[in-house]
Parts: structure tokens; sequence; C-alpha cells
């Protein structure tokens, strides 16, 4: 039951963002310069664009148009996941979608822990792509052992954050000064530590397995990798990097530039190296450094159903068999284009999308509708074309496993050219998680179909009230 004397898991939710922007910028002063820059830009797209400053006002808060979306951390034991469960639904976040990266060569499967519902959304959008390291993909068995070994003997999560999160699930929420403990406990687990808990041998040999495998066997915790604020001109934000002393990867992921943005579109600047100790024999350390932290962008559009995603991916996979971006960028102005080409074939005004069947979207009661009499309610698309009903995409909240992979490689040095087996295990995933996730398709075409229920309610309900 709901108890007054407890903070919304939203407010939770902003408050640890808010932490987590604050101790991010702080410790990588890069990431305050991606931030100032996306600040500029998001405040130029608003002052060029009193359209899209209307909407914006009358859907959004405009002051936190520029504040982070999401972040991503890489957890190493199915414990440490399923801990992590329980610590986000404390913030109203919960496991959506579920995400393979071992096609790219990645040797991690993932979720996204997020705010559901337009209204949660709506609060405050941040969400946790939480990767697990998938030590069975790890094929010296020396090595994997060892690592099991020092992964189950760390504790990523502060004796009093587990205490609270425990508190929290039997009370059924956390008043205020029991909220802020639980924010501050928990930004521990997301900090980063200077102090490797391995030896440098160790560190390099974890490293040669793969990078992502010593960046989440050699630390004492999950540091945030990156945290990704919304821009509203992501090609600008691009091409503005270098202007500022920071460097872009070499290309934006996912679609091109449109009329009608559909997915997502991110970039991010490259890791930085950065300076950590290794234990050595003595008791003592040992200089050294490792690189993983950076700081993202993204742009999001419509929503696509399983027929839009299919298109997309088919012809994502058709751009980069005509060309393949490399990461030294020297070819980035050639797949730009070869991209732009390719999805010329994807409908680009919202009406196609809508009735290609490719895009998601919610119908709302027009100022006709609304005042119409009793009509015979029909199909949606005879009341849209009749004036009664409008429609307006929805915005895609998820992640794609391809751009996924695209972050992960320039930030992780990728070598082009190997071959990778895709292995998805969904269930073996799901069974660390200890709940399943929930499939975003269907996640949004509830919420579609919950629109259409109730415009043809409000419409029936004018005729029925005659
Ligand atoms: C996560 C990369 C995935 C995104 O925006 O697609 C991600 C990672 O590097 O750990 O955050
Ligand atoms: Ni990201």
């Amino acid at each position: 039951m709901p108890n007054a004397a407890f903070v919304v898991s939203d407010d939770i939710r902003s408050a640890f963002s808010a932490a987590m922007s604050v101790m991010y910028r702080t410790e990588v002063p890069a990431y305050g310069t991606l931030l100032e820059l996306v600040a500029e830009v998001n405040a130029e797209v608003l002052d060029a664009t009193p359209v899209l400053r209307q909407r914006l006002e009358a859907t959004d808060s405009l002051d936190r148009i520029s504040q982070e979306r999401h972040g991503a951390i890489r957890l190493g034991t199915p414990a440490e996941l399923s801990m992590m469960r329980r610590v986000f639904a404390v913030m109203g976040m919960h496991p959506v979608g579920y995400y393979d990266l071992s096609t790219a060569g990645v040797p991690v499967h993932a979720t996204a822990f997020r705010p559901v519902g337009a209204e949660a959304l709506s609060r405050n959008p941040f969400r946790v792509f939480t990767s697990l390291l998938r030590i069975e993909l790890i094929g010296d068995e020396v090595l994997r052992t060892e690592s099991e070994a020092i992964l189950a003997a760390r504790r990523i999560f502060t004796d009093s954050a587990i205490q609270l999160t425990e508190k929290a699930e039997t009370q059924g929420g956390l008043d205020q000064a029991d909220a802020d403990r639980f924010v501050a406990e928990i930004l521990e687990t997301f900090r980063w530590h200077d102090q490797a808990c391995v030896s440098m041998e160790m560190y390099h040999r974890l490293h040669q397995q793969h990078r992502l495998v010593a960046d989440v066997v050699s630390f004492k915790g999950p540091h945030i990798n990156h945290l990704t604020p919304r821009t509203l001109d992501i090609d600008a934000v691009q091409t503005g990097m270098p202007t500022r002393g920071i460097e872009p990867k070499a290309i934006v992921e996912g679609p091109p530039t449109r009329q009608c943005p559909i997915l997502l579109r991110q970039t991010s600047f490259k890791a930085l190296d950065e300076p950590v100790s290794f234990k050595s024999g003595s008791g003592g350390w040992t200089a050294g450094s490792h690189t993983a932290r950076f700081g993202e962008i993204e742009q999001r559009g419509v929503a696509l159903t399983p027929k839009g995603r299919a298109l997309y991916d088919s012809l994502l996979d058709a751009t980069r068999k005509i060309i393949r971006p490399a990461a030294d960028g020297s070819n980035t102005a050639d797949y730009v284009e070869a991209l732009s080409r390719t999805f010329q074939s994807f409908p680009d005004t919202w009406d196609s999308i809508r009735t290609a069947g490719l895009g998601y979207f919610t119908y709302s009661l027009t100022e006709r509708g609304r005042q119409v009499g009793s009509i015979h309610v029909e199909g949606v698309d005879r009341l849209v074309a009749d004036g009664f009903v409008r429609f307006d995409p929805i915005v895609y909240e998820d992640f794609l496993p391809v751009s996924a992979a695209g972050i992960f490689q320039s930030n992780l040095g990728y070598e082009a050219g190997q071959d990778f087996v895709a292995s998805p295990n969904q269930k073996r995933f799901e069974a660390a998680l200890g709940a399943g996730v929930l499939d975003e398709f269907e996640h949004y075409a509830a919420i579609e179909q919950a629109s259409i229920d109730d415009c043809r309610r409000a419409l029936r309900g004018v005729q029925a009230a005659e």
C-alpha cells in the first residue's frame, strides 16, 4: 500500500542520476566539457526552432532537456546482477530487453534497467545499460578459474546499501532520510577505484583475453563507464567535440540523419587512459593505467515495430556490406553517404511510417473528435482520415545491439576482421538476474493499443450519452 511517508521511487531515481552526474563530472572533467557543449547546442536548436520549443514545453520540462538519459556498468557475477536488480527496483528501474553482445566479440549480455510507463519516464527517464560478463566465454580455463575466484571475493555493495534495499523491500519504500542514505550508499558501487585489486601481471593476462574482461575483473566495483545526456542535434555535437579538445568516435551509431527520427542515434568521445596502481608482491603498488571511461550523447526517435526493426536491421546490414566504418575515421564521409543512400527506402514521413506498420504511435482525440456528437466508431485509420483522431510517435526508450557494440568497440580498441559467433542465451541471463526481462516490443504495442482503446471508448461514450 502506498505510504505517504515514503519518497516516490521516481524521486529516488532523480536524486541518484543527479548524484551520479556530479560524481562523474568531478571524476572525468572531459565529461563536464561535453555537458557544456550539449547544453549550448540544445539552446541554439531551441532558439532556432520555436515549434520544437513549444512542443517540448508541452511534453517535457525544458530545464531538464540536457540532463543524463542513461549510463552503463559491467558486472561480474550472477549474484551481483540479481542484487543490482533489487537495488534498481527501489528507484523504479526494471529490466527491459535482452542484448547479446557476443556477436560483436564482446563477451557480455545485457539488459537496460529503466522506468516503465509514460508517467515515470517523464518524471525522469534515467536508465542503466547493465552488462554481465559471460565468464564461460573465456577460453583459457586457468584464467577463467582465477577470474571467478577474484570476482567471488569482491563485495560491490556496502553493507548499508544492502540493508536499505532490504528495508525498502519489506516496508514497501523509504522515508526521506533513508532515501538520502540509500542514494549515497549506492553511489559507492559506481565509483572509480584507482587501485586495482589485481597485480599488473594478472591485469595484462586478463587484458590479453579481452579488454572488457580486464575492466570487469581487475577492480573492486563496477565503475560507471559513461553517462549520456540528450542532445537535440547530435551531428552538431559530434562536429563540435574536437573544437573543445575532446575526440569523438569515428561515426554516429544508428540510423542516418532524417526528417522523422527513428530509434536511437548515439556517439561518444573516446575512453580516456587513466592512472591506476596495481598490487605488487611486497604489499606495495605499481603505477600503470586503464582505459574505460568516456562520455556519450544520444538522440531518440520513434520506436519501431518488429517489421520496422527488421527493415532497419536489414538496411544497416546492407550499408555495412558496402562499407564498414573504420575506427580511425578514414572512411567516415563515405560511410555516412552510403548509410543515407541505403536508408532512402525507409519511409520518412510520420504517416507513411505509420501506415506501413513500421512504427508505434499513440492516438488521441483531435478538437473535432472531442466536439463530435455521436459517431459510428470505425477503424483507427478511418478516424485519423476523418480528422477525429491524431497520432504521435512513441519515443524509443531502449538500446540497439549493433550500436552498443560500436560504442564498446570504439572504447575497447577493437581489432577489425575477427569473426565471432552469436550465442544469445536469454534464459541464462534471466536465471542470473533472478527475473524475466520485459519484451520491449510487447510493451510499445500495449501503449499504442491502450491509446486506441481510449479514443474508441471516448467516441463511443459520446454516443452512449445521447
Ligand atoms: C555499454 C555500451 C552500450 C549504449 O549506449 O548502447 C551503451 C558499455 O560500454 O558498457 O551504453
Ligand atoms: Ni551508452
